[in-house]
């Protein structure tokens, strides 16, 4: 079984954050299967038990930010199950949400699982009076619900499948609990019973629905047309979106969709009909289908729900209260960081790396392969090419394996653990005050944090941000402030040898410059920042099982992606070398590198390297500073500028895709510049003060 995603990221294992490999879409199948629901709420582990396959887990809202497809044998039949982003409702404020409810209403799934928390019934059920809208055959997964009895909720779920008319089913999706239940409980999928709304929305309703304009439209598009939901407008407006199967009849099931291209005019008369209907309401519509929703969904809950004595609280509970309470929360915040510098930065990038490096291939590979290689080549050219300065054994495979890979697999352990403990929304809570200074609110933090894993998934994770504004600082602010692991992990090395004060000016300079560029760009781009709301899920001991998971499909990815370009890097250098070529390029950057940073004619072919990964062109400085060629102020400059410097080659192009060609070169001259200047002037900064 495999799986793939509709994003940049569909090709096998393209991203380490993500497991996915290119859809079977040639696979004939019964029919497809969408697992719908709030956040967080398990629909990835669920995704991964029907198709065997593995994609992203972890305990934050926002994991999934993209459509993921794979291929699962359900009663003895072929499906295609479909992963989608998590919803709070069907009225989508941020584009991950806008990729779900289109799927819905785009391609009509024969079926869908609602994948609920157990614990939340009431928003669960604001979310099935939606789906039940749509029309849909569906069934009802109470997942988490293991969690949900340890705090002593009882749920009748026989009762509830009464009262919705779908099947319902209790699960625990991460030890496979009840998922052989929910799997026979799909062939009895059916619409849900729809929500008799107040007597105002309901004749606003029938007229829309019997208008000659939207004479078909589902509930669920009549309800957003009436909510003014301007995305619903944008959908119908959109060019051939009719004749994509847009649902535009009242009538449930999933029966052929009728094939309504080339009738923008009924459209038109659709969305104009809705906005004369939402005149006369004296509540916004919007309001009154929530509270309507919200009544229901309450008496629901009386009727199925009961609570007994939780267990007594432990101490994760007691972590729990302390993690975002004023200066506890901070010290947290503080304390994660520390322990990620020693794990990291201390224990990786020093231990690990100088045992990599020089006990592992400085004792025993690289002479080996020079012995090997020598012996089996008797041409210098590829001697020098395998095992020479700029050879692929001595510097790319050294730099990759010796120097890279001990630092990104601590990170992606200690960030595995982090994903999964649910302390990123936490930490998202305490950091959203400073976030607002730059036009930003605390769920920013998420894709920041991801950045420090990798800046390319991190920016397909600014989907989950509320306003373009916000979605265009993030982007850019990653590009510039946040390096990604392996640079991090890299740079984190060569400061542990040196002294606070090192640390404290590469801090302020980065931090300094992300935050006066954040303010700056927030004054100048139109457009608001949305308030703070992002759901805290509990903190939970993580999952040995994930985490390896995840860190293999992480590292495979690394090994796939930054090796073969850490060897064309080194390729390109060697002929450079060999024709002269590079010697030239130094100088010719001389007056960049030695006139405006004071730095070592050779730093040239880092940041050179650089472009390709900035992981790369750190263990360039890494080495130099290894070998004595850089003093403390030369490193300090160095580091600042490839911290600040361009994005790598796979992070502008998500950013081409999803920012378009425009902003993303705009955003990458921009962070260019500003790296050099700013090098530049704590160059002149540091050399004027001899602060260090
Ligand atoms: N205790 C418990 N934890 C669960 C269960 N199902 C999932 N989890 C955990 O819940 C967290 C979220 O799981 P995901 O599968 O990533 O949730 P999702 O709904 O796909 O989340 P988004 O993609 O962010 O919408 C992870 O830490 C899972 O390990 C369950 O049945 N019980
Ligand atoms: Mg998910």
């Amino acid at each position: 079984m495999r799986a793939g995603k509709d994003g940049p990221m569909s090709k096998p294992a393209s991203c380490g954050h993500c497991g996915h490999t290119e859809p079977e879409s040639a696979q004939i199948t019964e029919g497809r299967i969408a697992l719908v629901g709030h956040p967080n709420v398990g629909k990835s582990v669920v995704f991964n038990r029907l198709t065997g396959s593995y994609v992203t887990v972890s305990n934050y809202p926002g994991t999934t930010v993209d459509v993921t497809r794979g291929i699962g044998r359900l009663q003895g039949r072929s499906w295609q199950v479909i992963d989608t982003p998590g919803v709070r409702t069907l009225s989508p404020q941020s584009e991950d949400e806008l990729a779900t409810r289109d799927l819905l209403l785009r391609e009509r799934p024969d079926m869908v699982v609602q994948v609920a928390d157990a614990k939340n019934l009431k928003s669960t059920l604001m979310l099935t009076a939606a789906l039940a809208d749509l029309g849909l055959p569906m069934v009802l997964a109470l997942n988490m619900s293991d969690e949900a009895e340890s705090r002593g909720y009882r749920c009748d779920a026989g009762r509830l499948s009464a009262i919705l008319g779908v099947p319902v089913v209790e699960t625990v999706a991460t030890t496979g609990e009840g998922m052989e239940e929910l799997k026979a409980a799909l062939p009895r999928a059916a619409p849900g019973r729809r929500v008799a709304y107040c007597s105002e929305l309901e004749s606003a309703l029938r007229r829309l629905e019997g208008s000659a304009a939207a004479g078909g439209s589902s509930r669920l598009v009549g309800l957003a047309l009436l909510s003014g939901d301007e995305s619903i407008v944008e959908f119908l407006s959109a060019p051939g979106v009719s004749g994509a199967g847009v649902p535009l009849r009242s009538e449930r099931g999933c029966g052929p969709q009728p094939d309504l291209r080339g009738a923008p005019e009924m459209m038109a008369d659709a969305l104009a009909r809705g906005r004369e209907l939402r005149r006369p309401f004296v509540r916004p519509p919007e309001l009154v289908l929530h509270a309507d929703r919200e009544a229901w969904a309450m008496g629901v809950v009386g009727e199925v729900q009961t609570r007994s004595q939780a267990e007594r609280p432990g101490w994760i509970q007691a972590l729990d209260k302390w993690s975002m309470r004023g200066m506890p929360g901070y010290a947290m915040v503080a304390c994660t960081l520390l322990v990620m510098y020693y794990f990291v930065g201390v224990l990786a990038a020093g231990e690990g790396v100088d045992f990599m490096e020089n006990t592992l291939f400085g004792g025993y590979i690289n002479p080996a392969a020079v012995r090997l290689v020598k012996a089996a080549f008797p041409f210098p050219f590829i001697q020098d090419l395998l095992v020479g300065e700029y050879g692929v054994v001595t510097m790319a495979l050294t730099y990759a394996l010796a120097i890279v890979f001990p630092i990104v697999t601590a990170f992606f352990l200690f960030f595995g653990c982090l994903e999964d403990s649910g302390y990123l929304p936490r930490m998202s809570a305490m950091l959203d005050r400073a976030f607002r200074l730059v036009g930003l609110n605390g769920k920013a933090v998420i894709p920041m944090v991801l950045g420090l894993g990798c800046d390319t998934m991190a920016t397909l994770s600014t989907r989950i941000l509320d306003t373009r504004k916000e979605r265009l600082l993030a982007t850019m602010l990653l590009t510039l402030g946040v390096p990604c692991s392996a640079q991090l992990g890299v740079i984190m090395g060569i400061l542990a040898k040196h002294g606070w004060r090192e640390w404290a000016v590469w801090l302020a300079a980065v931090g300094g410059t992300t935050l006066a560029a954040g303010w700056a760009a927030a004054k100048l781009l139109p457009g608001a920042r949305a308030p703070f709301i992002m759901e805290i899920p509990p903190l939970r001991v993580p999952e040995l099982r994930n985490i390896l998971l995840k860190i293999k499909v992480r590292l495979v990815w690394y090994l796939k992606e930054a090796v073969p370009l850490f060897i064309l890097g080194t390729l390109a250098l060697f002929l450079l070398d060999r024709i002269g070529v590079l010697q030239r390029v130094e100088i010719l950057l001389s007056p960049v590198t030695t006139t405006l940073l004071g730095l070592p004619r050779e730093t040239a072919w880092c940041f050179i390297l650089g472009f390709l990964r900035r992981d790369y062109g750190a263990a360039g400085l890494f080495v130099l500073a290894e070998k004595g060629l850089l003093d403390s102020r030369q490193i300090i400059v160095s580091l600042v500028a490839i911290t600040l410097f361009m994005p790598c080659l796979a992070q502008f192009l998500v950013m081409v895709r999803e920012r378009g060609t425009r902003t993303a070169c705009l955003i990458s001259a921009f962070v260019f510049a500003t790296a050099f200047a700013v090098a530049a002037a704590l160059n002149l900064f540091l050399k004027s003060t001899n602060l260090i």
